[in-house]
């Protein structure tokens, strides 16, 4: 069976109904994300975009997303929600949820959510290790969500030499769980999860309790750097998150910021 027959027929094994009935498998492309982008007018609502290896693979604010051919999940999930505009923020929570839900029931292993984005472990010592992300992108119509690009990659079966240099220390399922793992079952797993997520939310229910839940982030003390402007940097506490996903962050002098994904970077204080 050719790899692109396999990956099929995991998705079509599974009752993902709507999810993956149009699916396209790469064994390299750029990114699977800008593919979405680029024939966002012809996909179908639910379309599945997986690759092998992504000689261009996309973080947010055009940073690099590295991974070795055949050692990771990487995959775009399409959809059209024609939700309101403020909802956008929903995606990347209903996906972090499917990453976090997908990998416990594929491999057993209990994982965390950063905010905004990353998929983390967190070690014994309270040190957390990257393994995966989540890049969402929306078109917006109006003032509604036209369509939206979940991209999630996850580090799998990727050994601690060719684990890529990276700002927070990168880990895979393979060290985590000391056996390679099966993508197949992972995908399944998580668009299994993503299904049900996204059918809740398309039915007014959010995803954001949640989702705010099981973020590291909040209860912690974190040093704020906003992009804009001079790039100041000041300290506060992370309290809790909105329906859109902004962090809300108390400052010392006791008032709360709704901060966006796009505006800082953050790290523990
Ligand atoms: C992310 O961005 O974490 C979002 C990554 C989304 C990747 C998926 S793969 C499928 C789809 N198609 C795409 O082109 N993208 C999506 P961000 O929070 O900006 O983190 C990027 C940073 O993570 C980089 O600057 C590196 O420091 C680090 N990094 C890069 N590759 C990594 C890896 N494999 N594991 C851990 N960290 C990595």
């Amino acid at each position: 069976m050719t790899e692109a027959a396999a990956w099929q027929k995991t998705l079509h094994g599974r009752d993902l109904g709507w999810l993956g009935r149009e699916f396209h498998f790469f064994e390299e492309i750029g990114s699977t994300n800008v593919f979405v982008r680029e024939r966002a007018g012809e996909l179908a609502h639910g379309a599945v975009v997986l690759a092998d290896h992504q000689t261009a693979g996309r973080g947010r604010l055009n940073r690099a997303w590295l991974a070795p051919a055949g050692s990771s999940l990487l995959v775009s999930i399409f959809v059209r929600p024609d939700w309101p505009a403020e909802r956008a923020g929903w995606l990347t929570m209903i996906a972090g949820l499917a990453a976090q839900k997908g990998i416990a029931a594929a491999t057993g292993l209990d994982v965390q959510l950063k905010w905004p984005n990353d998929v983390v472990r967190q070690r014994p010592d309270g040190t957390l290790a990257k393994l995966g992300g989540i890049l969402s992108e929306g078109h917006f119509e109006g003032e509604r969500l036209a369509w939206g690009t979940a991209g999630i990659g996850l580090n799998v079966n990727i050994g601690r030499d060719d684990l890529p240099e990276a700002a927070q220390p990168p880990t895979s399922l393979l060290l985590e769980t000391g056996r390679p793992q099966s993508r197949e079952i992972l995908l399944g797993e998580l668009l299994a999860a993503f299904k049900d997520w996204y059918e809740r939310c398309a039915a007014g229910d959010s995803p954001q309790p949640e989702w705010g839940a099981q973020l590291l982030t909040i209860g912690r003390p974190v040093t704020v750097r906003e992009q804009r402007g001079e790039g100041t940097a000041w300290s506060g506490f992370a309290e809790g998150v909105d329906d859109q996903g902004r962090l809300l962050v108390r400052d010392e002098g006791g008032l709360l910021h709704p901060l966006s994904a796009g505006d800082v970077t953050l790290r523990a204080a």
